[in-house]
């Protein structure tokens, strides 16, 4: 078990950080379609705060593999009614983009942290803005758009090659002015990658600690576990039905120490944290 790290800028409960997620888009695999609605992402978002969430990832666009991307007005309209909401009252909010524009104005809005699925790597001005409001940053491992991304999970050593190309990220960030105390790694799990791959990056964790960042994993719900879970006919199981798996990873990980877990069913993932963390406490 490894000291949880501290990111600069967000809570320090001491336990891994329980981040739930908000997507108002029409077509995530996980939850697509259900909050596309201001209304109804902003109480789906008040739920997860009073299940324990730390921090909630709010995000209008799908990053399903295939995905088509929505146009920048159709992105901000999505987010920046949630993000506005959540911000009056007071829970720290997260802003998932790959674009600077619907960054500022989430920023503006009163997000408190940026995760950014491409890593600096779409729209490398992302960077600059994030140094320059001051705010902690996700850079996640990504190779390319979701509309051909798996056709890119070739690897030498999938962990050995994560490693280098997020340090290489990281680096980006840290010349564009962020400092490295509010950087947040994540090799992300899914995005050109298959199954197996995140099945090896989770076992080897601890290789990535070399990036000496705070680390964020999100695996809830995702296509992985479906197969993991398949019926016997080899039908994957359901994303709704993928909670109590998506936990047991919460479980395997928080014990390891990682800094946040990226989830949709906050109160299991949050009790399994409490769990943990008060498991690994010698009194
Ligand atoms: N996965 C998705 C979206 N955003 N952000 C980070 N940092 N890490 C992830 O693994 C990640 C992400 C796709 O999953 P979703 O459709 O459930 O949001």
């Amino acid at each position: 078990m490894q000291p949880i790290p501290c990111v600069t800028g967000l809570p320090t409960p001491g336990r891994t950080l329980v981040m739930g997620v908000v997507n108002v888009t029409p077509d995530s695999f996980s939850d697509g379609g259900e909050f596309l609605e201001p209304d109804a992402a902003i109480r789906h978002a008040f739920e997860l705060l009073a299940e324990g969430a730390d921090i909630i990832d709010v995000g209008g666009e799908s990053t399903r593999p295939g995905a088509v991307r929505p146009t920048t007005s159709v992105e901000l309209q999505r987010v920046l009614p949630v993000v506005g909401a959540l911000a009056e009252a007071g829970a720290v909010v997260s802003i998932d983009t790959m674009r600077p524009v619907v960054a500022a104005a989430a920023i503006d809005a009163g997000a408190r942290l940026v995760n950014d699925v491409s890593g600096g790597r779409a729209e490398p001005d992302l960077l600059r803005l994030v140094a320059e409001a001051g705010l902690p940053y996700i850079c996640m491992h990504w190779r390319g758009h979701s509309a051909d991304m798996q056709s890119k999970a070739v690897y030498a050593d999938v962990v050995s090659d994560v490693v280098a190309e997020l340090d290489a990220q990281l680096e980006a960030c840290v010349a564009a002015g962020i400092p490295a105390d509010r950087l947040i790694a994540d090799p992300g799990l899914g995005f050109a990658k298959t199954g197996d791959h995140n099945w090896t990056l989770l076992q080897r964790l601890d290789e990535l600690e070399v990036l000496g960042v705070a680390l964020l994993i999100g695996a809830s719900r995702k296509r992985f576990l479906g197969t993991l879970l398949a019926a016997p006919d080899g039908t994957p199981r359901p994303a709704q039905e993928r909670d109590d798996a998506s936990a047991a990873l919460t479980a395997l990980l928080a014990e390891r120490g990682v800094w946040g877990v990226r989830v949709h069913a906050v109160r299991a993932n949050r009790d399994t944290v409490d769990t943990v963390a008060r498991f690994v406490q010698r009194d």
